[in-house]
């Protein structure tokens, strides 16, 4: 039987390093009320939606790098969002930097949180993918220095069965990896959310990998989660020229086909929506991707068994 969610992708443009996270709370209050208007039961917001891409400067005090970091969430400046959300009735996943204290010991991670159509927090997920570098490379026209700020995830994948469905996180790079969706798939998810923050061009070579391919890149890594998991799928972007360093957009929402059924057009704050039906999510987890009937784990043992290719030694003809 049908179950009807609307999905927004709220897509934001530059947040330059000079905005303060009051100026980023109103942007995203603002595309709150307009996925309101379009009746949104839940919204996504970026990666890191509160800050600029901050990995892409060096910085070597901790003090500096700790100005980009949350150390509570809710907090004064983000608390205006939780309210109007709560008082919209609209759930929302929002990425941003997190410290925190754990056994007594300080740690920071790319963070997404997942907050009910009742303001609260209901799931939390730490960015396990960390593309880039941890020193600062000289030739580098900008650097992505997540490795260096960012402990990778220890949250694994969770899900959450919570606004009707069973929702999923993931962050930016880690849905480039099919094992992203797959754990999550085999947790029945039926919304995998998700916020990037990808420079348009690849700083080595635009002919290597001109933006048209990088887009292509982002939008079917997206669709086949989609499609292999028999799930949604709602990417969103920040985007724009973030102190002139320039972000793609193409925020998508992915219907369980793999289809593209919402997109954005711009590179600024835009909201895109799709009055979606879970039970979408049924013809592929019963019949082409049904795990338990066709899946064969015993012949996936690699997959997890190490992190590097092997290929057979050279000469080996
Ligand atoms: N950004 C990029 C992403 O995965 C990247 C990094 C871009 C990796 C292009 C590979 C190719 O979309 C983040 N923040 O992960």
């Amino acid at each position: 039987m049908p179950r009807p969610i609307t999905l927004a992708g709220a897509q934001l443009g530059p947040i330059h390093k000079a905005d303060s996270r009051e100026s980023v709370v109103k942007r995203l209050c603002d595309l709150l009320r307009r996925a309101h208007a379009k009746g949104a039961h839940l919204c996504v917001f970026p990666e890191l939606a509160l800050t600029t891409f901050f990995p892409r400067w060096y910085m070597e005090g901790q003090q500096e790098v700790d100005t980009w970091f949350e150390e509570e969430m809710p907090n004064a400046a983000t608390r205006p969002l939780f309210e109007l959300a709560a008082s919209l009735k609209i759930g929302f996943y929002l990425g941003y930097a997190e410290k925190c204290v754990e056994n007594g010991e300080t740690h920071r991670y790319n963070t997404a949180i997942l907050v009910d159509r009742d303001g609260k927090i209901v799931g939390k997920y730490r960015k396990v993918h960390l593309p880039g570098h941890s020193e600062f490379v000289p030739s580098y026209p900008w650097q992505h220095l997540e490795k260096r700020y960012f402990e990778v995830g220890n949250l694994g994948f969770p899900v959450w069965r919570t606004m009707g469905g069973v929702m999923g996180m993931c962050i930016c790079n880690d849905r480039r990896w099919p094992e992203t969706y797959r754990v999550m798939g085999l947790k029945g998810a039926e919304v995998i959310m998700l916020g990037y923050n990808t420079p348009t061009a690849n700083r080595e070579s635009n002919t290597i990998e001109p933006p048209h391919l990088r887009m292509m890149h982002n939008q079917m890594s997206m669709q086949m989660g989609a499609y292999q998991n028999g799930c949604w799928v709602v990417g969103v972007a920040k985007a724009g020229a973030e102190d002139g360093f320039d972000m793609m957009g193409g925020s998508v929402i992915c219907a369980p086909s793999g289809e593209i059924v919402a997109m954005a057009r711009t590179v600024g704050d835009e909201l895109i929506s799709v009055d979606a039906d879970l039970d979408e999510c049924t013809f592929n987890k019963t019949t082409i991707f049904n795990f338990a009937a066709h899946r064969r784990p015993e012949a996936y043992g690699i997959i997890t068994a190490q992190a590097g290719a092997t290929p057979p030694p050279e000469g080996e003809e």
